[in-house]
């Protein structure tokens, strides 16, 4: 028996060492010390042995039980180890890579013009304000002396949501509210950005939706001098100190007089190319002063308080700057063209 248990013993060491995995260990481990396995087969026979024989047998049988566990668990140790090894060299990051380079985005085109605008007016004391793009019709067209059956309401057709709600049709209502909420009282020196309405039939130079950015002066002793003055200051930090401009006459319901604004063409230097038509002037803006009636609507006496007002629209400033040739680049949202007006 002994010869026997000794024989178990180098077997399982045996095959403990070529074994190759977990689970051929756990099967060594039932055929050499489980219930049926070699070592209880032998141990049956202990029937037979002498009193003084049987605890010299059991002490053997116990050291080969104690052994084998022994150099099972080690061994499974072992495996366990290396597949741990091989998991975390498999997981391993290399910290040392440069990053995937993140798309932050910046802003729209029309957003960094009006912004650039924003801050010369700012600079020169006006401040910046916004209001609702669905307007009543008294802001957007009766307070701006365009009454009901006016024929220049014709060239402001816009969406209606009810009779007297509507889309407005440039930012002057909000500068219409603001005189209004003064009362006549307090001087105002404002600009509005945003987005305006046209029932129009888009192409490359119409779109029903633009943008526009107005000015308002509102004070005592505002002269046509000062308009001119602060329209020479923006149009030479806008395009250029070489820049010249030039006021013609014109016509807007809610200004008396009325002019608009070019400046000379920056391609040709005023010689006349493609781009200013050959006449040597581009025209940027329209303005005036603010037409009495549209003051006493709003509570200002028209003998005491006059005003200078100006409107551009940030679309058409974009595609001269950038020779941008459809306007409905601007409102597609293609981030391959957005993309290009993107500061570095
Ligand atoms: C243009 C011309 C203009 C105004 C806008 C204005 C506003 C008030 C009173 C008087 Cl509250 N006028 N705004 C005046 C002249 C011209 O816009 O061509 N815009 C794109």
């Amino acid at each position: 028996m002994k010869d026997q248990l000794h024989a178990i013993h180098q077997e399982a060491i045996e095959k403990i060492k070529e074994s190759d995995s977990v689970k051929h260990l756990q099967d060594l481990r039932v055929t050499y010390l489980g219930k049926k396995g070699s070592i209880t087969k032998v141990l049956r026979g202990m029937g037979s042995l002498s009193k003084e024989e049987r605890p010299v047998i059991g002490d053997i049988a116990n050291k080969v039980r104690e052994s084998i566990t022994e150099n099972i668990d080690k061994k499974k140790e072992e495996f366990e180890k290396h597949a741990l090894e091989k998991q975390l060299e498999s997981e391993a990051i290399d910290v040392t890579l440069p990053g995937r380079p993140i798309d932050i985005g910046g802003p729209h085109l029309l957003t960094s013009i009006i912004e650039e605008i924003e801050d010369l007016f700012i600079g020169m004391g006006y401040e910046v304000r916004e209001g609702p793009e669905v307007e009543t019709d008294y802001y957007n067209f009766e307070a701006l002396n365009l009454p009901k059956n006016h024929p220049a309401r014709d060239m402001q057709d816009t969406f209606y949501l009810t009779k007297d709600l509507l889309l407005r049709t440039h930012t002057s209502p909000v500068q219409a509210r603001t005189m209004h909420k003064y009362g006549g009282q307090k001087p105002v020196r404002m600009i509005c950005p945003g987005i305006v309405y046209r029932r129009d039939d888009d192409d490359a130079t119409h779109s029903h939706q633009f943008t526009q950015i107005e000015g308002l002066y509102v004070d005592k002793n505002v002269k046509m001098s000062d308009l001119k003055g602060t329209l020479n200051v923006f149009a030479k930090k806008m395009f250029g100190e070489e820049r010249e401009i030039r006021l013609r006459p014109s016509f807007f319901p809610f200004t008396e007089p009325s002019v608009e604004m070019d400046i000379s063409c920056k391609v040709c230097q005023g010689k006349g190319c493609s781009v200013c038509k050959k006449s040597g002037w581009i025209e940027i803006l329209g303005a005036g002063m603010v037409h009495p009636k549209v003051l006493s609507m709003a509570g200002y006496d028209p003998e005491i308080y006059t005003g200078f007002a100006f409107g551009m629209g940030p679309d058409r400033i974009a595609m001269l700057k950038y020779g941008v040739d459809d306007i409905r680049q601007f409102y597609m949202n293609d981030i391959r063209f957005l993309q290009q007006y993107h500061k570095a």
